[in-house]
């Protein structure tokens, strides 16, 4: 068994699950949020065998696109009294990452 933790864009997640389900995988949406951006994000959680992890993947990678976002650096402290607002940082997210780790299933 394979424990898959995927980290995705909220506007991907809706129909992500659904094409999961859809190929009936069983899935967990946690909603999460990056460090980086602090912005929400989905964290989606399946336990597959180990035969399924590479259909779970083509899947994510279907459904997930990259998207561009703009983050402005703190402006610095101004010495002279002058004000030059830093130039926003173009930073690149998804289209998601994907975690595969070993694991056991225990349903009680
Ligand atoms: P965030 O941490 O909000 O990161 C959003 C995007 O910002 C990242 O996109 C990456 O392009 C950029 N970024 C992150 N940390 C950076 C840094 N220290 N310097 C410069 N740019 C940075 P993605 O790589 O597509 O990541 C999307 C989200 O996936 C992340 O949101 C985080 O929630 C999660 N993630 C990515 N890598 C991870 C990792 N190694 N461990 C845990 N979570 C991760």
């Amino acid at each position: 068994m394979k424990l898959i933790l995927a980290v995705v864009q909220h506007q991907d997640s809706g129909n992500l699950v659904d094409a999961l389900t859809e190929q009936s995988f069983r899935v967990t949406r946690l909603s999460s949020q990056g460090g980086f951006l602090r912005e929400g994000n989905v964290t989606l959680l399946l336990s597959v065998d180990d035969a399924q992890v590479n259909a779970v993947i083509k899947t994510v990678r279907e459904h997930c696109s990259t998207r561009t976002r703009y983050v402005s650096p703190m402006p610095p402290i101004a010495e002279s009294g002058e004000f030059y607002p830093p130039a926003p940082l173009e930073v690149q997210v998804g289209g998601a990452t994907v975690f595969v780790l070993k694991a056991e299933t225990t349903r009680l």
